[in-house]
C-alpha cells in the first residue's frame, strides 16, 4: 500500500515544530500476498524511507536498526522476556501436539517485541484486557510461566484455576482482567472499567489507565465502535490498542476493514491514533507510555497500531495454508528476535555466550514451568460451577441468575447427611 502514514501523531508535532521529517515521515509499508506487513516494509516504516527492493527467498534477515532510548540493562532485559515468551509458546505449541493442552490454542509467535513494548508501559496499577492470544501478556504481566502453563494444561495451579484454559487468562491481583475468547468480548468491560476510574480517580500523573488489546479483525465487531464512541463523549482514560498482524484467522486486512489504515479507525470519534513497528519493543514501549500517559493525565482515548506479525497459523491447528508459497519460503526474514539480538550483540550488550545463556535459562524455566503444570492436580469436577460468576449468585448448574441464593456447594450434599440413621 502507498503512501502510508507511520504515526501521524509524531509527524504533526515535527511538522508544527518546523522539523524536516517527521520520525514518521510518509512512508510505503509493503504487505505480502495474504496482507502482513513484511519486516523488510515494517523496518522501512521505522526508518522513515521506502521499502527496498524485494529480496530473494532465503536471503539474510535485515540487520535490526540501531535502536535508542533505552539504556543497556533494559534492552537485555526486553530480549530476555521475548526469549522466554519465544520459548513458551513453542513448547505450548509441542505440548499441544502432544494432547496435554486441548481446546483452542493461539501463540504470541512473531509478536513478541510487540507484547513486551506494551507490557512495559504498562504500570502494575494499570488495567489490561486481551483477547484470547494472551500467553505472552499473561507471562510478561508476572503472572508466572508455570501458573500460565499450568492453566494451559488444565489444571487446578492455573491462574484460572484451571478453568479458562489458553483463551482465558485471568489474575485480577495483577490487573490482569482476562484473556477474551469472543472477538470483541474484551472491549466493552474494557471501556466500563475506564469509565470506573473516572468515578474513582481524578485525572493526572498518578492516575490509572486501561489498556485494551485487540487485533486487527476485531475493528470491524460493532463494539469496538460503541465503545470508542462512549470513551470518546465521557474521555475515558483507555488506549485501544490494536495489533495488526495482517490477518483476521485467513482473511487479510484489506479484504475485511473499509479503513485498512487502522490507527485511523478513530477519526469518526475524534479519538486520536498512532502507528508503530511492532518488531521494536522500545517504539512499541515509547509510543504505548506517551499514550498510556494521555489517558491518565488528560483522560484522552487513543489508538495504537502496532505493526506486527504473526509467524505461524490462527491457532497451533491452522496449518495456515493460505499463505503464499514465497511468503511461506520468507518466513524466517519476519521473525524480529533475531535481528534484535544481533543489534545488542553488534551493540557489544551481549555476546554470544550471554545470548545463549538467556536461551539456556528460558529453556529451563519453561520445562519447570512443564513440570509444574503436569504435577499438578485437576480441578474436581464438582468446583466446575463454583467460579461462573463473580458474585454471590446460585454458581449452580441447574439455577439460573435471579434464582434463589443458596450456599455454595448445596448441590452437593450426599442426601441424608448430618441426619441420624
Ligand atoms: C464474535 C466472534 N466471531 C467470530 C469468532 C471466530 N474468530 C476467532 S478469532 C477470529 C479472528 C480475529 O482476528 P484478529 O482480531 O485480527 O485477531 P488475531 O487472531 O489476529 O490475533 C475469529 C473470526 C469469535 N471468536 N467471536
Ligand atoms: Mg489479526
Amino acid at each position: 500500500m502507498a503512501g502510508r502514514t507511520q504515526d501521524p501523531q509524531r509527524e504533526k508535532k515535527a511538522a508544527s515544530s518546523g522539523s524536516a521529517r517527521a520520525d514518521g515521515a510518509k512512508t510505503t509499508t509493503g504487505r505480502t500476498k495474504t496482507g502482513q506487513a513484511s519486516t523488510r516494509a515494517r523496518s522501512a516504516a521505522s526508518a522513515g524511507t521506502k521499502a527496498p527492493p524485494k529480496k530473494s527467498a532465503g536471503a539474510k534477515p535485515p540487520t535490526a536498526k540501531k535502536v535508542t532510548g533505552a539504556d543497556a540493562a533494559t534492552r537485555v532485559d526486553y530480549y530476555r522476556e521475548m526469549a522466554l515468551i519465544r520459548e513458551f509458546e513453542q513448547r505450548a505449541g509441542e505440548m499441544y501436539q502432544r494432547a496435554k493442552i486441548g481446546g483452542y490454542c493461539h501463540l504470541n509467535l512473531g509478536e513478541e517485541p510487540t507484547v513486551v513494548g506494551l507490557m512495559t508501559a504498562l504500570r502494575p496499577t494499570d488495567y489490561l484486557f486481551t483477547n484470547y492470544r494472551d500467553h505472552g501478556y499473561a507471562i510478561a504481566r508476572g503472572m508466572g510461566a508455570d501458573r500460565v502453563m499450568a492453566e494451559l494444561f488444565g489444571r487446578s495451579d492455573g491462574v484460572s484455576k484451571g478453568l479458562g484454559g489458553s483463551m482465558h487468562m485471568y489474575d485480577a491481583s495483577k490487573r490482569m482482567l482476562g484473556g477474551y475468547g469472543i472477538v470483541g468480548g474484551q472491549i466493552p468491560p474494557a471501556t466500563g472499567a475506564a469509565l470506573a476510574l473516572t468515578l474513582q480517580q481524578k485525572p493526572g500523573p498518578d492516575a490509572d489507565a486501561v489498556m485494551c488489546q485487540m487485533g486487527d479483525g476485531t475493528t470491524n465487531i460493532g463494539a469496538f465502535h460503541e465503545a470508542l464512541n462512549i470513551a470518546a463523549i465521557w474521555k475515558l482514560p483507555i488506549v485501544y490498542v490494536i495489533i495488526n498482524n495482517g490477518l483476521g484467522m485467513a482473511t487479510t486486512v484489506e479484504a475485511a476493514s473499509g479503513e485498512p489504515e487502522l490507527y485511523k479507525r478513530g477519526c469518526s470519534y475524534r479519538i486520536p491514533g498512532r502507528r508503530v513497528d511492532g518488531s521494536d519493543p522500545e517504539a512499541v514501549r515509547q509510543a504505548a507510555d506517551e499514550m498510556l500517559n494521555d489517558a491518565r493525565e488528560n483522560r484522552q482515548p487513543g489508538i495504537l497500531e502496532v505493526m506486527s506479525y504473526r509467524l505461524r497459523g490462527h491457532s497451533v491447528v491452522d496449518p495456515a495454508r493460505y499463505r503464499s508459497k514465497e511468503e511461506v519460503a520468507e518466513l524466517k526474514e519476519h521473525d524480529p528476535l533475531p535481528p534484535y539480538r544481533a543489534q545488542l550483540v553488534a551493540d557489544g550488550l551481549l555476546d554470544e555466550k550471554q545470548a545463549e545463556k538467556i536461551e539456556g535459562d528460558a529453556a529451563k524455566q519453561v520445562a519447570d514451568a512443564i513440570a509444574f503444570a503436569d504435577s499438578s492436580p485437576e480441578p474436581a469436577a464438582s468446583t466446575l460451577f463454583d467460579f461462573t460468576y463473580a458474585t454471590d449468585v446460585p454458581n449452580a448448574s441447574r439455577l439460573m441468575p435471579g434464582d434463589p441464593v443458596l450456599p455454595a456447594g448445596w448441590d452437593r450434599e450426599p442426601v441424608g447427611a448430618g441426619k441420624e440413621a
